[in-house]
């Protein structure tokens, strides 16, 4: 069982490193970004409730991030681990997080926290609000992210500094260099 939390504010590549470590570790995937987008498209009643805040760049509360996330965890029960992404956000999500691995005799097995520059972040984000579409996309609701991320998600590195599964992983460069910075540390980590 390997089970990964993907960390970094907005336009860190949480979603793009995600998907070379499925590839490569097999690891089912929880990306609650993903999960927020299908219901608002959908127009679900969660749809409805979560474009309210990510259209200003806020983040859903607590308490319906932690219920939806439950439920797609069940549904994964059978997976060689987990890789959750975009997920803790929060101090209160990753507490909620460790209590549901520990009720199935698990854990984080390793952190990994994309570290990338401000400005580096702006121009990744604006430059897939040319095509992607996504209404938090623009330069107001971004910065506003990033502001979000800085108060509220940063004191969740402190959580995982002190559970001992902390990596600090630099986020600039090519996307297979990351990767392989990536590959290190959960090497590190499982061996
Ligand atoms: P998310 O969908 O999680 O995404 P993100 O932070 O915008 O981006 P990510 O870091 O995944 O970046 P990506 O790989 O796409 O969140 C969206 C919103 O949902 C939140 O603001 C919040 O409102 C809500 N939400 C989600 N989870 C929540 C939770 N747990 N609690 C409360 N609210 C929640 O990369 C970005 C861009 O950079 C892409 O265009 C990519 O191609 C490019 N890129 C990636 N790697 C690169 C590289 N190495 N070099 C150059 N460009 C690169």
């Amino acid at each position: 069982m390997l089970n990964v939390v993907i960390f970094g504010p907005p336009g860190s590549g949480k979603g793009t490193q995600s998907e070379q470590i499925i590839d490569y570790f097999g690891l089912g995937h929880i990306s609650t970004g993903d999960i927020l987008r299908a219901e608002i498209k959908e127009g679900t009643e969660l749809g409805k409730i979560a474009a309210s805040f990510i259209d200003r760049g806020e983040l859903v509360p607590d308490a319906t991030i932690i219920g939806m996330l439950e439920n797609k965890l069940n549904a994964l029960k059978s997976s060689k681990g987990v890789i959750f992404d975009g997920f803790p956000r929060t101090v209160a999500q990753a507490e909620a997080l460790k209590e549901m691995l520990a009720k199935r005799g698990e854990s984080i097995d390793v952190m990994l926290n994309l570290e990338v520059e401000r400005q580096e972040l702006i121009a990744r984000l604006l430059k897939r609000g040319e095509t992607s579409g996504r209404s938090d996309d623009n330069l107001e609701t971004i910065e506003k992210r990033i502001g979000v991320y800085e108060a509220q998600t940063a004191p969740v590195i402190d959580f995982y500094k002190s559970e001992g599964s902390y990596h600090g992983i630099r986020g600039v460069g090519s996307v297979s260099e990351i990767f392989e910075r990536i590959k290190e540390a959960i090497s590190a980590c499982a061996a």
